[in-house]
């Protein structure tokens, strides 16, 4: 039987996988971890998943199975991400006559993983009964983790109305999908993190096709000026938007992580190129793993104080 590591050296944080195992395996391989019986485990360290296990790529069943092992046997931790809350969504609209417009998006969100798990109906329920067990933050000594922003007000509001941190209640899961109440805001803000409106009803047209009214932003950025100060997303603004004045409601609107707090981590974005860190103190390791990209982790050691862009380590799409 697999043992969780007695003595714990450091984390290994991974970022979104989307259904990329053979990815996923490499890098734990990388990482130092051996698989015994169906387990990966290392004698001195855990991992973190980041979330966003599910949705798009080829072998999500698997990806599943090795995190949950992993979790289950104290080798990793695993926050919720927005894809896995997505399916808990839909799961709950299952049972509901109406809502057929919003089920019908999220089918199409959630439709490889609904393929790779139509004739594994029983395993996509313990799936989704684990996914409601998963915090949807995690604070260490040296660090912190969550899929897309850390926001504090929202952190904190969170604990009192959820103390599981997580969707064990199914009460809190219902008032989540419910536009505009707190608990929507809470779970909207830490896992799809902070937008904008694009201005004069402008819409973005991105490289999926998806026409957006409202581009994401940063929450790290200290006095920006302007909309180019502020978009964190692949898809640029429309040139003439690029330069334009943020106005004050808008700026009220956004969200900034201090340099001197904890090291932060966050997947979501869809980075591309060489794996870098974002700000001195943050993070992020989604580098489309599932769009030929990488599938990137940052070793963090006991007594490390601040992120360095060494420790980040990561495997590529297709055989190296
Ligand atoms: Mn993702």
């Amino acid at each position: 039987m697999n043992q969780p590591p007695s003595h714990v050296t450091g984390y290994d944080v991974i970022g979104d996988i989307h259904g990329c195992a053979d990815m996923l395996r490499r890098l734990l391989t990388k990482l130092g971890y051996d698989e015994v019986d169906s387990v990966f485990s290392h004698p001195l360290r855990k991992v973190i998943f980041l979330g966003d296990l599910i949705d798009r790529g080829p072998n999500i069943r698997e990806v599943v199975s090795i995190a949950k092992s992993m979790v289950d046997t104290g080798n990793a931790y695993a926050v919720m991400g927005n894809h896995e809350y997505n399916a808990l969504i839909y799961d709950l609209l299952g049972v509901d006559k109406g809502n057929q417009q919003r089920k019908e998006k999220l089918r199409g969100l959630l439709s490889a993983s609904l393929d790779q798990y139509q004739n594994y109906q029983a395993e996509w329920q313990k799936a989704l009964q684990w996914f409601k067990t998963l915090p949807i933050f995690l604070e260490f000594d040296g660090f912190r983790v969550v899929h897309a922003c850390w926001d504090q007000s929202k952190i904190d509001q969170l604990v009192e109305i959820a103390p599981s941190q997580c969707f064990a209640d199914d009460f809190f899961l219902h008032q989540s999908i419910i536009r505009a109440t707190t608990e929507n805001r809470i779970v909207e803000r830490l896992l799809r993190g902070t937008d904008l409106m694009l201005p004069g009803g402008l819409t973005l047209t991105g490289e999926d096709g998806v026409v957006r009214h409202r581009f994401r932003t940063k929450f790290w950025a200290r006095s920006p000026k302007t909309y180019d100060d502020v978009i964190f997303q692949p898809d640029r603004l429309p040139e003439p938007v690029e330069h334009q004045l943020l106005t004050a409601e808008e700026k009220k609107q956004l969200v900034c992580y201090q340099k001197d707090e904890k090291p932060l981590f966050v997947g979501h974005y869809w980075r591309k190129g060489k794996p870098r860190l974002i700000c001195s103190n943050i993070a992020c390791l989604d580098y489309s793993a599932v769009k030929q990209g990488k599938l990137v982790a940052y070793r963090f050691d006991d007594g490390d104080v601040g992120l360095d862009v060494s420790k980040l380590v990561w495997v590529n799409d297709g055989l190296e």
